[in-house]
């Protein structure tokens, strides 16, 4: 029988309402043991009662009974809502381990609705994703794999997956007849566009990173070209040291924040220039560094003085990354060298809000029309394990190998299939997935 497991599910911190949940066979006689009465509980329903610990009283709190199976866990559940004082959570959490409850681990309860079948892997995998979302776009994409699109998908592709087996496996009994070249090049179609959508579900990895981790957008250019400022403007604080002397910023500095509901971690850089000077040598490297992992780089030329005179020069980028090019400082007038450059100046404020819009619209145009959610890394090194399985199947049948090569095949994509899913889980997958959840979910 498993045991039963306790955890505040908000955070600590002086608030209206705090909850507190307990899931497993023995809540009920948990919490009974803290009331002075008698209760009948019924399933679903709210209970305003006093909960007292020994003599002492704990709190007035809410009372939620689940029974199990119909409860998040599967198990029988209890849900105090306390009030939100972090030592009100602390005593009712000390008394209910008193009474039998054990700490929950990250991630336990979501867990235990895995192995009590409320949802699948990729469901469980995105709860905490839910939880998470720093954007608009990154919770779409998390309740849509939380509602089981993914799963969805995927359980087409087995079924279709099923269907073929079955063709080539009808062959394995008959040894002395190889698929027919008709058959053969239909079973090809057919797995060509299992493929095709496996890429396209593959695809979807590099944005559920950038909706994960969110984009880099790197300012870089010559020491004194207005970077810092900008850095400053961009996140409407003051948080890189602005001064007139070149070189004043030696390091990279980084700051969370949010454009257009994207999340962006903004990256000044320290001006790059040829320097005798160690420490802002080291900078300089990093600031390469920077560039090299950014999604878009605000590369930033000073407007009073020729391009041509800036010592940075942008090294060779990938094709995914974007640059905004930003003529700067045009309150001191702007050089027509720089005419077909966004102009900007952080002293008078001209260009920042178009500088804001081209940055909004380069960020989305990393998404496709029509994208509805992004699968995550465990996912993406499964699916690609499956697309080189039916990648093998296809050239097996097209080299006309024997059918059960290339039934082995797809039958080790099945398994796949089902390893995302969580149909087979190893223990330690599921340990490394439920670490990254917090305690209480
Ligand atoms: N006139 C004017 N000066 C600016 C502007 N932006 C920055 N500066 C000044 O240029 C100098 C260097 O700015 P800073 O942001 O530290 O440049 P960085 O070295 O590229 O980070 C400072 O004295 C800033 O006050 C601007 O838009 N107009
Ligand atoms: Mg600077």
């Amino acid at each position: 029988m498993e045991d039963t497991i306790i955890a505040a599910a908000t955070p600590p911190a002086f608030s209206a309402i705090a909850i507190i949940r307990m899931s497993g066979p023995e809540s009920l006689d948990i919490i009974n043991s803290l009331l002075r009465e008698k209760l009948t509980w019924e399933p679903q329903k709210l209970y305003y009662k006093k909960l007292y610990f020994a003599d002492e009283l704990l709190d007035d709190v809410v009372l939620a009974y689940w029974k199990s199976p119909r409860s998040y866990t599967g198990e029988d559940m209890v849900e105090i809502s306390c009030h939100g004082n972090p030592f009100i959570v602390e005593n009712i959490l000390e008394a209910c381990q008193k009474r039998g409850a054990r700490l929950a681990l990250p991630g336990e309860f979501t867990k235990r609705a895995f192995l009590n079948g409320k949802m699948d892997l990729t469901q469980a995998e995105a709860v905490i994703d839910v939880i998470q979302a720093g954007g608009r776009l990154a919770l779409k994409s998390a309740q849509a794999m939380q509602s089981g699109r993914l799963s969805h998908e995927l359980l087409e592709v087995r079924t279709e997956l099923i269907e073929i087996l079955a063709e080539i496996e009808a062959y394995i009994d008959f040894p002395e007849e190889d698929i027919e070249p008709q058959v053969g090049n239909l079973l090809i179609t057919r797995l060509l566009s299992i493929e095709n959508k496996l890429k396209s579900l593959i695809a979807s990895a590099p944005l559920s990173r950038l909706l994960r981790e969110g984009f880099t957008i790197v300012l870089a250019g010559s020491p004194n070209v207005g970077k810092s400022s900008l850095f400053n403007a961009l996140l409407k604080e003051n948080r890189a040291i602005v001064s007139p002397h070149p070189g004043t910023t030696r390091d990279t500095i980084e700051a969370e924040c949010r454009i257009s509901s994207f999340l962006v971690r903004l990256i000044d850089t320290a001006g790059q220039r040829e320097s005798s000077d160690q420490i802002e040598e080291e900078g300089i490297r990093r600031a390469k560094e920077a560039v090299k992992k950014a999604d878009l780089i605000l590369y930033m030329v000073s407007a009073p003085g020729d391009p041509s005179l800036d010592p940075f020069r942008l090294p060779e980028l990938d094709p995914h990354q974007k640059v905004i090019t930003i003529a700067s400082k045009v309150d001191l007038g702007l050089h027509p060298a720089n005419k077909d450059k966004l102009a900007l100046s952080t002293v008078t404020g001209v260009g920042l809000e178009e500088l804001e819009e081209e940055i909004k619209k380069i960020l989305k145009a990393f998404f496709p029309q029509d994208f509805s959610f992004g699968i995550n890394s465990r996912q993406q090194a499964a699916l690609l394990k499956i697309a080189e399985a039916i990648h093998k199947a296809i050239c097996g049948i097209k080299n006309q190998l024997a059918p059960e090569l290339i039934s082995s095949e797809l039958r080790s994509s099945l398994d796949i299939v089902g390893e995302i899913v969580g149909l087979v889980s190893a223990e330690d997958i599921l340990d490394k997935i439920f670490q990254k959840f917090c305690i209480g979910k």
